[in-house]
């Protein structure tokens, strides 16, 4: 990018003006340019004060301002050669606060997006139980709901970044992730309507789209906080997102949230099924792989600024903002770095400290102007600390893809672009 300014010169010194009236803590000058005579921003009536605008008729259903249309879900080109069989990311650094907006959540399919109608899905309880049951959606919503928060990230989120640092932009390294408030059935509620067998160990979810995609989940997990949603921010869960019901398998690997659920079968042993044997495993450098890893371990990012948010103004006053979130509980804590790990600032968090859900961080600062290197480090409500990468490597090798939850770090020139990279 150029040293050009995101707001006009007048923008800035209109901010700067408001950061000396309400006697900002922050030493440095918002302004270093200055505008030169009269804002016709300010001193001129501007067309959208002299026509009236749309009435409450064109928009039945509300979109994001034409302006920001930028923020959209993307792909990266050479994992997206099959566009049924792939994934899009999440722009993370758009976003503030903690909840995904349901348009911008990450998608990933095996076989394309399930088209089904309310009425025509059926969930279906077999095996070891005492009564096999078919379910309705209407019949799932006579059951009791709940409404909870969780992160969903895919396995593979960051899995691009094992051997080096690869893409430029948070969007593309962290963006397999969203975090929404759902409304479900506890999977225990229906488990226990078709009488759950004592033998009854591990339950298999399947999914209704063309993939049929299956996972095994052990029994205490399926009865302890599994969620059968319905609704996601308060609608109804988008067709990409597994309308009309998924499994919701908080703090765990995403592959096991199964869209378009349509069947839980209920065994005594695990499936060992595609998804759990040649996908979602680690092969590590001794030739084992790890299997069931199933929790998401505690991770963070800097989302501002980042490659595809650099700095647009000059030394002084600067935000920088991130998100944490651990499959294992909350993140009492997280520490950033400037100068790439030679001093360790706690961040501020800020907004709810939900249980495995996504937690924004900030840490202001007066940015002299000179290259940085940015981290940021997740502590848990476990006491874990995010590991960095070659801490990860010395245990897992280079051969995984999948949990890659190591500290991320963006250099920041003079111009204020940033870059994803390394550091010894
Ligand atoms: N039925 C079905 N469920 C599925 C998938 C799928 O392809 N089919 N993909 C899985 C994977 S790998 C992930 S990471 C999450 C992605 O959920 P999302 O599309 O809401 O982001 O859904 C999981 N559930
Ligand atoms: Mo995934």
């Amino acid at each position: 990018m150029t040293d050009t300014p995101k707001h006009s010169p007048s923008r800035r010194q209109f901010l700067a003006g408001a950061a000396v009236a309400t006697g900002a803590a922050a030493t440095g000058k918002l302004v270093h340019a200055q505008a030169a005579g009269p804002d016709p921003l300010i001193t001129e009536l501007q067309p959208w004060q002299q026509y009236l605008g749309d009435g409450v008729d064109v928009r039945p259903y509300g979109v994001p301002s034409k302006h920001e249309a930028h923020v959209v879900r993307r792909t990266v080109p050479w994992l997206t050669a099959d566009a049924v069989s792939s994934i899009n990311f999440t722009p993370l650094h758009e976003l503030e606060g903690i909840i995904t907006p349901n348009g911008l959540c990450f998608e990933r399919h095996h076989s394309g997006v399930a088209d089904i109608a309310w009425g025509d899905h059926r969930l279906m309880i077999n095996g070891l139980v005492d009564n096999q049951m078919v379910f309705t959606m209407d019949d799932l919503m006579r059951f009791p709901r709940e409404n909870r928060t969780y992160f969903l990230e895919c396995a593979a989120n960051t899995g691009m970044e094992w051997r080096g640092s690869q893409l430029n932009g948070c969007q593309f390294t962290h963006g397999m992730i969203h975090n929404v408030v759902y409304t479900g059935v506890p999977l225990r509620l229906l488990l226990e309507e078709a009488g759950l067998k004592t033998s009854g160990t591990w339950l298999l979810a399947e999914g209704a789209d063309a993939s049929g995609m299956t996972r095994s989940i052990p029994m205490e997990k399926a009865l302890d906080d599994c969620l059968v949603a319905t609704h996601m921010n308060g609608e109804r869960l988008r067709a990409e997102q597994g309308y009309p019901v998924r499994l919701v398998v908080p703090g765990w690997e995403g592959n096991m949230w199964v869209k378009w659920l349509r069947r839980l079968e209920i065994g005594d042993a695990p499936w060992h099924h595609r998804e759990e044997t040649s996908k979602y495993t680690d092969l590590l450098a001794n030739g084992d792989a790890r299997r069931f890893t199933w929790e998401m371990d505690a991770k963070s990012v800097i989302t501002n600024p980042s490659p595809q948010a650099p700095i647009t103004h000059g030394p002084g006053p600067t935000v920088l903002t991130g998100v944490a979130w651990s499959g294992r509980g909350t993140i009492p804590r997280v520490d950033v770095t400037i100068d790439g790990g030679i001093t360790w600032h706690q961040a501020r968090m800020s907004g709810p400290s939900l249980d495995k859900s996504m937690h924004r961080f900030y840490y202001e600062f007066d940015w002299d102007g000179r290259p940085l290197l940015l981290q940021s480090r997740a502590h848990d409500s476990t006491g874990y600390v995010q590991p960095t990468k070659d801490q990860l490597r010395v245990v897992r090798g280079f051969n995984s893809i999948y949990h890659n939850n190591g500290i991320q770090t963006w250099a920041i020139n003079e111009a204020g672009e940033a870059e994803n990279v390394e550091i010894g």
